[in-house]
């Protein structure tokens, strides 16, 4: 070395008999001192592999790795973490030939990349619409260097989409559509650095899905009022169907996904229920109708709530229709038929009849699908029954969704075959008496279906 210009003696690796086969060897620097005389320092033994170098600065140059000392400039550096261990590596030493004195030499510490860690937020989200995942990669700065990369979310193992880069505070967000059925489900995020000072990372996290809403309507084309087979007997076979769409949010899911429903058949007064059997399923698809259909066989004279439910991790919603089955030997009013109410479609059931001791027995069943639910209106008692010419008039007590002590007046009024002039109208009030005006409406002619009210004696 010299006070001014610095120089650096580098035997060629012959001269002291390594191979590329055998080029490792043991080294010591020792400092000694012509003018004090012994040793002034020395470090322990170390090891170097010049054959496989932990730095290896010679990219770009034949020969001595010799560079332009220019500010600015770049000096390219190959890394070997295996060699860099077992050479013992500690450092790059810089010598710069023509710097000023006492700055002639550099020693650049090593510095490995940092280990990341992904932080995945719990998500919820609703089957068929959009949620947001987030992952957030930490350190988002480390040394002098701002993380930057990409990550790459799935559910259970589906890619959502492509990667997302991270932000500068190591965040990540996408958008998903949630495309798998109720319950707990597996996020993942996997972090992939495109800065060498951060390491790829991945982790998991929980998504919570719950079922989408769907409506459950009658099918206008369902039967209202079924006559027994014969005389004394039961009805049937009669089947009703049931639409079921998605409520309409912008991001429609596949209603095909709808494979089970339960269906029950319920008479509204006395008497049993009646076994639905199996639905059977058509349509749907993405936005679209999905209906199911049960069949019903036997079915005694009665008059009877037919409320499906979906099932299914998918979709959740039901509904309710109205079915009537009638025996003119009995000596009755009856019949089923749908009316616009407030421009809400209503389906109406009534079923009565005279017993021997002239007191009225039977039921009426009104239930108006509205778009926030079913109003249904189900009478438990009768009173009076009035029957004038073509019209039966029924009075009674009733529960409305479920709340007993209303009372009701109904007109049923009976134009003749097949019923599409025939005319429903209806009074409900509260059990403190009030008239709701909302279940109160002179009658109005059917859209479908057909009442029979005969001229009866009363006897
Ligand atoms: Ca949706
Ligand atoms: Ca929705
Ligand atoms: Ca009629």
């Amino acid at each position: 070395m010299y006070p001014k210009k610095l120089g650096i003696l580098t035997p060629f690796s012959s001269a002291i008999a390594l191979t590329t086969a055998n080029a490792k060897f043991n080294y010591r620097i020792t400092t000694t001192s012509r003018g004090f005389g012994g040793t002034i320092d020395t470090f322990a033994t170390h090891t170097y592999d010049a054959a496989n170098p932990g730095f290896d600065v010679t990219g770009g140059v034949s020969g001595l790795p010799l560079y332009a000392d220019l500010n600015g400039g770049t000096i390219p550096v190959n890394y070997n973490k295996a060699n860099l261990v077992a050479n013992g590596t500690t450092g790059l030493l810089l010598l710069h030939h023509s710097n000023a004195f006492g700055a002639h030499d550099q020693i650049l510490g090593l510095q490995e990349p940092t280990a990341t860690t992904v932080t995945v937020d719990a998500a919820s989200g609703v089957y068929s619409d959009p949620t947001t995942l987030n992952a957030t990669v930490s350190p988002a700065t480390y040394l002098d260097q701002t993380i930057s990369g990409n990550v790459q979310f799935s559910v259970d193992g589906s890619p959502v989409g492509g990667p997302v880069a991270v932000n500068s505070s190591g965040v990540a967000t996408t958008s998903y559509t949630v495309n798998v059925g109720a319950g707990s489900h597996t996020i993942t995020a996997a972090f992939t650095s495109t800065n060498a000072a951060f390491l790829n990372s991945s982790n998991t996290g929980i998504l919570t899905v719950s079922r989408e809403d769907a409506t459950v309507t009658p099918a206008n084309a369902n039967p209202f009022a079924v006559k027994v087979n014969a005389p004394g007997g039961t009805g049937g076979p009669i089947t009703l169907c049931f639409d079921m769409n998605e409520v309409s949010d912008g991001s429609p899911g596949d209603t095909s996904n709808i494979t089970s429903v339960s269906v029950n058949v319920i008479p509204i007064g006395s008497g049993s229920s009646v076994s639905a059997g199996a639905a059977i399923f058509s349509g749907g698809g993405v936005g679209a109708t999905r209906t199911a259909c049960v069949t019903m066989s036997n079915v005694p004279v009665n008059v009877y709530d037919v409320h499906l439910t979906i099932n299914g991790n998918f979709y959740q919603g039901s509904g309710d229709t109205v079915l009537v089955v009638y025996d003119p030997s009995l000596g009755f009013v009856a019949g089923g038929g749908s009316i616009i109410h407030n421009g809400y479609r209503a389906n109406i059931g009534v079923n009565m009849k005279y017993l021997k001791n002239g007191n009225p027995q039977g039921s009426l069943l009104y239930i108006e699908h509205r778009p926030t639910g079913d109003v249904v209106f189900k009478s438990n008692a009768l009173g009076a029954l009035a029957i004038v010419g073509n019209e039966a008039d029924p009075t009674g007590k009733g529960t409305l969704n479920g709340i007993g002590n209303h009372s009701f007046i109904a007109r049923i009024i009976d134009n003749g075959e097949p019923g599409t002039s025939d005319r429903f109208g209806l009074r409900v009030t509260s059990p403190a008496g009030i008239i709701l005006v909302d279940l109160t409406f002179d009658p109005i002619q059917l859209s479908g279906g057909n009442f029979s009210v005969p001229k009866l004696t009363g006897k």
